[in-house]
């Protein structure tokens, strides 16, 4: 059965590791993804990341349906902005930073390759908000977080809040 994970939270620097290259494609891969996906529906999430979870693979998955009955799962995924892209201004929140909420400026035609559980790869120009979230889950897996696009004064004042929170736990 799938169990839910604890998302670490930002400064956390376990959120800054670089994952690695998914070689294995086995029932323990196949049972995380399940883990993840029990642990961002329960989350409201519509993306996540192996890292967020401590887990320094990379595997992400992801759900953008309005009914939540449409579950992706990307291993070792990657992109290329393509040449006639422009920059796509959307607000972007994050599991692993709860109560920031930013626009953020990104390229909105990307090619995206990533291997299925079982390895097979894929191929796919993504539209709209998968191509925001797809980029969003692919810096989670470099160790970049949305902070990281704002000034330093607003990545400042948020790293100080989570601490407290998270020190009057
Ligand atoms: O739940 C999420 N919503 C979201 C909204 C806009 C752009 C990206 C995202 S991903 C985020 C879940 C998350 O933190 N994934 O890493
Ligand atoms: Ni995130």
């Amino acid at each position: 059965m799938a169990k839910k994970l604890k998302i670490l939270i930002f400064p956390d620097p376990r959120l800054r590791k670089v994952a690695n290259k998914v070689v294995k494609f086995d029932k323990s891969l196949q049972n995380l993804a399940n883990d993840m996906l029990a642990t961002m529906y329960d989350a409201n999430g519509i993306g996540l990341a192996a890292t967020q979870v401590d887990y320094h693979i990379r595997l992400v998955v992801m759900d953008i349906s309005e009914e939540k009955n449409d579950p992706k799962i990307f291993v070792n995924p990657a992109y290329k902005v393509l040449d006639d892209y422009k920059l796509f201004e959307f607000e972007e929140g994050c599991l692993s930073i709860p109560g920031f909420n930013e626009i953020i400026s990104r390229p909105d035609k990307i090619e995206l390759i990533w291997q299925d559980l079982s390895g097979k790869e894929h191929k796919d120009c993504p539209e709209g908000l998968l191509t925001v979230c797809i980029q969003h889950e692919i810096d989670h897996l470099d160790g970049k977080l949305m902070v990281d696009y704002v000034s330093s004064l607003k990545r400042d004042r948020v790293r100080k809040k989570l601490l407290k929170d998270f020190k009057r736990k």
